[in-house]
């Protein structure tokens, strides 16, 4: 039984360019738009998550929900030399397919993927992985899960004065207590970007949080 991932990997291994990160996004985009429906943050989203990558030039990013690599992609793309990406994933079936995208997209060499749950992982980034903090961070795994990694984050010294968490779906499906986190705790300065959920007109948001102490 194939499932979609394998179809969308399949699709973009048959008919995007080896090595161009772009080409891949697009036709991950023109395969979940025309024939399956799937939760990569997608292009209208990608161009809010591009711009806030930009602006902060992360020299260590760690993203939270890797899924097929769409995101991975897109950010790893556009960190400077020397710039290094951090991707957590849950289920191997996942962490397969994203390899797979990762490495035909070309950007294999800035990305480590990370197999199993955040709640373990970031404690251990430190330790295990060699990093002092990180600048960057796409949260986009699991609605219920955003509060307490962000708490985590903080409790694991990884956050620095101007590191950005970036979070998806925090209208849909939505993360309430997270944006309650975020923007009455004092210690962060939030941004909401109106947007709609990827492939469809409904409505989402990604909301930015830049720490402060
Ligand atoms: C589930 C996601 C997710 C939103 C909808 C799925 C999404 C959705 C989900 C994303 O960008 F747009 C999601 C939500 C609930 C399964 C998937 F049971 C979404 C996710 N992780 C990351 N990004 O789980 C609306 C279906 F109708
Ligand atoms: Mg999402």
């Amino acid at each position: 039984m194939t499932q979609k991932e394998q179809r969308i990997l399949e699709f973009v291994k048959q008919n995007a360019v080896e090595g161009d990160p772009q080409s891949v996004l697009d036709h991950i985009d023109q395969y979940c738009s025309q024939k399956e429906w799937a939760m990569n943050v997608g292009d209208e989203k990608g161009l809010i998550l591009d711009n806030v990558v930009k602006e902060t030039n992360p020299t260590t990013a760690l993203e939270l929900g890797l899924y097929c690599g769409y995101s991975a992609i897109r950010i790893s793309r556009l960190l400077k030399p020397g710039g290094r990406l951090f991707t957590v994933e849950i289920k191997p079936e996942y962490a397969a397919i994203a390899k797979e995208m990762i490495a035909f997209a070309g950007v294999q060499d800035k990305v480590e993927i990370l197999e199993g749950s955040a709640a373990v992982i970031i404690p251990s980034l430190k330790t295990k992985y060699g990093v002092d903090h990180v600048d960057f961070v796409f949260i986009d795994h699991f609605k219920e899960r955003y509060t307490q990694d962000t708490k985590l984050l903080e409790e694991s010294g990884l956050l620095k004065t101007g590191s950005v968490l970036l979070a998806d779906n925090v209208l849909c499906p939505g993360a309430p207590d997270f944006l309650e986190y975020v923007r009455t705790c004092g210690r962060y300065d939030c941004t909401n970007y109106p947007s709609h959920v990827e492939y469809s007109d409904k409505a989402d948001a990604l909301e930015k949080a830049v720490f402060k102490c």
